[in-house]
């Protein structure tokens, strides 16, 4: 989420004198730009992280088990609170039912308050019981889709009880075999299942509609698509809105396209943020594809100077959705953190003005030199200042490791066995 726009007078900057300030501070001069107005744009910057990056997870093939790994839903919240207090920008964590089942919620939410923390989105989980072969509320059976329904429908609840606004939908279904069942049918199940579930949110409250071309079926997929996820929320009315998983695209395919156009059509609800190679990888947000990241949160940052779109883009959700198989979770949670704030400063970088006169008199390499030149730009000083200014460590990652908390938390929880539904995802 990014915080209402407020208008900041000028502040004292207190960047320290040293040579990459100064260059800091030309570069932002040069662009008309001044520090106060881009460290509050830093600053409203809200990164949601996810209960599920903390534990053991990882791929098809192993699961590692990771020592001082959160265990229980519990320790994946005091996680994303630790993230939250080294980095100054993860106020939330989304949960995910039913990995992050409780008895009672309103403890969990207390709990979170304590972390310092709000519980975001909760994420139904339509793809890990036996009863969804077929699919869940496309599935051809009457019985299965009741389950699957009621399962969101508690989700709706869950949500309502924690005071979350989202309700963030992913779905397994598809079909692994031309003619294995009717896709117009499956269409229909689905924007039946979806309006009972969106008639059953609060004003207030949002359904977000994620799409995935493939995985875990292969022929077809009931939401393959932004345009279908688009034409679904159409449908349901503006509570329900479109979510961009970065890692849910064919290969090559321009994801920063897609989000401008939902931008433009106010249909973009949040974000899924990690980064792949090849498929859905969930690999930390940046580390493959920076210039990408840049790329789609520049058109966040065009986007939130204009007065007519600001609103729309202060409720965009920010959200990490990534899966740690090698690394350390809580090591990768913040990197991807820092990765995002760094491709948030370099698109409040560009130089507007610059690129649209370059635009509009048809000089195509001037236009992308801009772009280049703000991506280029060694936003490090500035995200370390902003940093210490909150009172916070420069680098977070650093911080981390030098702060003793993976030693801390590997005496307390030492090695999980990997057992469970949720270590197996
Ligand atoms: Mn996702």
């Amino acid at each position: 989420m990014l915080r209402p726009r407020t208008i900041v007078r000028h502040t004292t900057p207190v960047i320290e004198r040293d040579a990459a300030a100064e260059l800091l501070r030309d570069q932002l001069s040069a662009r008309g730009l001044g520090l106060g107005d881009v460290l509050a744009e830093l600053r409203a910057l809200e990164i949601e992280t996810p209960s599920w990056g903390y534990g053991n997870s990882g791929t098809r093939f192993h699961v590692y088990p990771w020592t001082g790994a959160a265990r229980t839903v519990w320790e994946r919240v005091a996680d994303a609170g630790l993230v939250h207090r080294l980095t100054g920008a993860c106020p939330s964590v989304a949960i995910h039912i039913p990995w992050d089942r409780v008895d009672d919620y309103a403890e969990l939410h207390r709990y979170a308050e304590e972390q310092g923390l709000r519980l975001g989105a909760v994420n139904p989980n339509l793809f890990q019981d036996d009863a969804y072969r077929l699919g869940s509320v496309c599935h051809p059976d009457q019985a299965v889709r009741r389950q699957a329904r009621d399962h969101v429908l508690e989700c709706v609840e869950i949500a309502r009880a924690v005071g979350s606004r989202d309700v963030s939908l992913w779905l397994g279904d598809g079909t692994n075999y031309p003619g294995q069942d009717d896709l117009r049918a499956r269409y229909r199940r689905l924007l039946e299942a979806l309006e009972e579930i969106h008639s059953a949110l609060d004003p207030g409250m949002r359904l977000l509609v994620e799409y995935k071309f493939f995985e875990p079926a292969f022929y077809s997929t009931d939401l393959p698509d932004w345009g279908a996820s688009l034409l679904v929320c159409r449908r349901l009315g503006p509570q329900a809105q479109v979510l961009v998983d970065t890692g849910h695209h064919p290969q090559g395919t321009n994801i920063e396209q897609i989000v401008a156009i939902l931008l433009a059509e106010g249909a973009l609800g949040g974000f899924h943020f990690n980064n792949r190679k090849y498929a859905d990888d969930d690999l930390i947000v940046g580390s493959i594809e920076p210039f990408e990241l840049f790329l789609i949160l520049n058109e966040i940052a065009a986007t939130r100077r204009e007065p007519a779109t600001a609103r729309t883009v202060e409720e965009i959700a920010f959200m990490i959705d990534q899966s740690h198989n090698v690394e350390g979770k809580i090591d990768a949670m913040i990197q991807s953190v820092v990765n995002i704030q760094t491709a948030w400063a370099k698109a409040l970088l560009i130089d507007r003005d610059r690129l649209a006169e370059a635009q509009q008199a048809g000089d195509v390499l001037g236009a992308h030199r801009v772009l280049v030149d703000a991506f280029e730009t060694d936003v490090r000083p500035l995200l370390a200042h902003l940093r210490v200014e909150q009172g916070l460590a420069p680098d977070p990652v650093q911080a981390f490791r030098d702060g003793g908390h993976a030693e801390r938390l590997a005496i307390e929880r030492g090695t999980t066995a990997v057992a469970s539904a949720f270590e197996q995802r």
